[in-house]
């Protein structure tokens, strides 16, 4: 993350963090229901990056290198489900669903225990559409500068605007690359943004007093460019292959 500031993890506690054995820190992903966190599929496009026994989660999280028994929940993969229209050049339908198991084979049922450091956040009811110039926040491990060589050890938030479509499909922005399945968001002094690590994890909004999921962090040319917002995959475009895929009947949790 850009800008912004550095945040507990209870002020974001469906933050998940996914790592790989051999690569470290891998992305983001955002905790929907208690087995299911919901990520980006590039994050699993490396080929190698998509052997689920290397892969693991944990949740309730607040810095990559440090461990804090007492907050943290570490999984194993289950499943990972990349969507089946992931396009690897433009990014369209960069979504993917991850689902989680227990570390410990006697732990049955294990999935996550809801804790003030670990909660399920909020689908966005079908159809609902925020106007241009709605704030809403991004938190992840991200770097905090393009150039920086590392992720950030903290996790951070900030807060980025929705940018209207018109505005962020123009020439001067990104004209066609943004598909029905992105929308931009960033500060009107391009101050704050998501960067690289960021990818998968959250953009939530908050409507009638609670948060909801309503982008996982994509793509963007560099981290806080001007006139080069954050691309987020429009998570309201995805509830019934959700759905479909977790088999939740609810679009809303808390
Ligand atoms: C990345 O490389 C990445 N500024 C994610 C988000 C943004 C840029 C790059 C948005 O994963």
């Amino acid at each position: 993350i850009v800008g912004g500031s550095f945040t507990p993890i209870e002020s974001h506690p469906w933050v998940a963090a996914i790592f790989h054995k051999r690569y470290g820190f891998l992305c983001g992903g955002s905790l929907i229901s208690p087995c299911w966190v919901l990520t980006a599929a590039h994050c699993f496009t490396d080929g190698e990056n998509t052997k689920i026994p290397h892969l693991s989660v944990y949740l309730g999280k607040s810095a990559i290198n440090d461990t804090d028994v007492d907050k943290e929940q570490q999984f194993f993969v289950e499943k990972l489900i990349i969507h089946q229209k992931y396009n690897d050049s433009n990014y369209d339908s960069d979504i993917a669903l991850v689902k989680i198991k227990s570390r410990n084979a006697t732990t049955h049922g294990g999935c996550a225990v809801r804790s003030p450091t670990v909660r399920t956040v909020c689908l966005p009811p079908l159809h609902t559409q925020l106007p241009a110039g709605f704030s809403c926040s991004i938190a992840g491990f991200g770097k905090e500068k393009f150039e920086s060589p590392r992720f950030s050890q903290y996790l951070k938030q900030a807060d980025v605007k929705l940018l209207s479509r018109a505005e962020c499909t123009s020439g001067l922005q990104y004209g066609s690359r943004i598909t029905d399945n992105m929308f931009c968001a960033g500060s009107p002094s391009w101050s704050t943004d998501a960067c690289k690590g960021d990818s998968g994890g959250p953009l939530v909004c908050e409507a009638s007093g609670r948060m909801f999921l309503f982008g996982v962090v994509s793509w963007g040319e560099g981290c806080g460019w001007m006139n080069k917002p954050g691309v987020y995959t429009q998570v309201t475009n995805y509830n019934k292959w959700i759905a479909a895929k977790t088999g939740l009947t609810k679009y809303t949790r808390g």
